[in-house]
């Protein structure tokens, strides 16, 4: 069988100071900057990954958590495959938090019919957790999301839970825009495993 390329589109959100920016740094370039500054606006990166003989080119709209951004996410919900809402597991307001952003999702989405999966990342799990994690299952159960606990410091759990998603998860290509060579993308079959 020859190898296929996917485009794939994700946008993480959140609170601010939950990790987002330095989980995708983790991600993308196996680094953290301890530097980093908060979001402004939105930041755009950009990895391909090779899954059992695919490539997968991966687009991620990296989010600001500050509420006078607020406003500017809905437009990087639409055409998304996947959107991860993250908190932090030492910092139970933003767990809280976390139904305000699905919130935000759902009255930001839908209007095409396109479905996205959500994904629910608990960040920071190298430190002591003070979320209730049983009840962060119980939450995601009920509403039919994923849930992962990673870090992005020591970058447990992260190159697993995007694998993860990527393979496990029913999720519906975007148009073909490139078709460059013998690439073929958007023919990924619903329900890819
Ligand atoms: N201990 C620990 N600290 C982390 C982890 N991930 C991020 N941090 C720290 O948390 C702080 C905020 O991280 P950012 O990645 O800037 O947070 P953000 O969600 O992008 O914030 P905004 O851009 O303002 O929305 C930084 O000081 C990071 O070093 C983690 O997994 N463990
Ligand atoms: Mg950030």
């Amino acid at each position: 069988m020859s190898a296929k390329s996917y485009q794939c589109k994700m946008v993480i959100i959140g609170d601010s100071t939950v990790g987002k920016t330095t989980l995708l740094n983790r991600y993308v370039k196996d680094t953290i900057d301890l530097t980093l500054q908060t979001t402004i606006g939105v930041s755009f990166f950009h990895k391909n990954v090779y899954l059992q003989g695919n490539t997968y080119k991966l687009e991620i709209y990296d989010t600001a958590g500050q509420e006078r951004f607020n406003s500017l996410v809905p437009m990087y919900y639409q055409r998304s495959h996947f959107c991860f809402i993250v908190f932090d597991l030492q910092n139970l307001n933003s767990f809280q938090r976390v139904e305000f952003w699905e919130n935000e999702l759902k009255k930001n989405t839908n209007s095409d019919g396109a479905v996205i999966q959500r994904v629910v990342v608990g960040n920071k799990c190298d430190k002591d957790v003070s979320v209730n994690e049983q009840e962060v299952i119980n939450w995601c159960k009920g509403r039919g999301v994923h849930y992962y606990r990673v870090s992005a410091l020591t970058g447990e759990g992260v190159n697993e839970m995007f694998n993860e998603i990527l393979m496990k998860y029913s999720w519906q290509p975007a148009e073909d825009t490139s078709k460059v060579g013998q690439t073929i993308v958007g023919d990924k079959k619903k329900g890819c495993c």
